[in-house]
């Protein structure tokens, strides 16, 4: 209740803004970044998303929230696509469920697309297997209609979900990404390594690439590049920050 009132008096003050997390390969280069929606309320100072999304979500105020969550970021690509080192850089945007099931929502990638003028190879959406529990014909058709425009698509918190195998093969995805949970004890429990190595053959034999997350060690980033993962995200490289701070953090997308 307070925090749905604060929530709407904050989208029109447009107190929400991005942070970046890089996303890695095994020297460590930058291939990518996430981003990640943070807001300045005006007394409680930075929020985190885990705890007002949930509410976004039940309200329905996701969906503006999500409107202008798109525009930040495609703004961001094109202001990258200026830069050489950065133009060619991919940006991850997270959709909730209900924000890719709201009718309107292709569309509405669409004119955001058109109206910054942001190359659409550049975005990838960032999609849940929580989406797959409802209407799978109907999200398939709508990722394809965004893939023809050329976004991307990647499954996060991969392997907590229920995505099925056969809804694995007829989604037009193009990453992985490896859920943080599995990487966290990656060094200490077999299970987690048998899971890690499965999702890697996985997404090898559906021509997915695989991202893990969540990645807080040097050893955990060895164990991942013994088991064949050779994409990463997460402290060990750099926590979600400004994109100041992502930019300095690296000489640019390579
Ligand atoms: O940044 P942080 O680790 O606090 O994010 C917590 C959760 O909030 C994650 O599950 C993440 O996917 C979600 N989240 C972060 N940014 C966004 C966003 O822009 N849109 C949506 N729908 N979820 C987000
Ligand atoms: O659900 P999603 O994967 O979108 O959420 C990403 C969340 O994980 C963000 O809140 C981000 O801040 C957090 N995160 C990113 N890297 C790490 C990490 O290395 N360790 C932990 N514990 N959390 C991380
Ligand atoms: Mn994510
Ligand atoms: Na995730």
């Amino acid at each position: 209740a307070a925090i749905e009132a604060d929530l709407r008096a904050g989208l029109k003050a447009e107190q929400f803004f991005l942070h970046y997390q890089p996303q890695v390969d095994a020297q460590g280069k930058l291939v990518g970044a996430e981003a990640l929606v943070r807001w300045r309320h005006p007394e409680m100072g930075l929020v985190a998303p885990g705890a007002f999304i949930a509410v976004a979500e039940s309200t329905g105020l996701i969906l503006p929230l999500g409107r202008y969550i798109m525009r930040c970021a495609c703004r961001q690509l094109v202001a990258w696509a200026e830069q050489p080192q950065w133009a060619r850089l991919p940006l991850a945007v997270n959709i909730s469920a209900r924000q890719f099931h709201h009718p309107g929502f292709v569309e509405e990638v669409c004119a955001v697309l058109d109206e910054t003028g942001a190359n659409p190879l550049r975005l990838k959406l960032e999609l849940t297997e929580s989406l797959l529990i409802e209407n799978v014909e109907t999200m398939i058709s709508n990722m394809n209609r965004l893939k023809a425009r050329g976004v991307r698509f990647s499954l996060d918190d991969f392997g907590t979900g229920y995505s099925s195998l056969s809804y694995l093969k007829r989604l037009p995805l193009d990453q992985l990404k490896i859920d943080q949970s599995f990487v966290r004890d990656l060094l200490k429990d077999p299970n987690d390594a048998a899971i890690v190595k499965t999702i890697i053959a996985l997404g090898s034999s559906l021509d997915l690439a695989v991202i893990a997350e969540g990645v807080e060690t040097k050893a955990q980033c060895d164990a991942l590049i013994a088991i064949g993962c050779y994409q990463f995200q997460g402290y060990h490289f750099g926590r979600p920050g400004t994109v100041d701070v992502l930019e300095s953090w690296s000489e640019g997308y390579h």
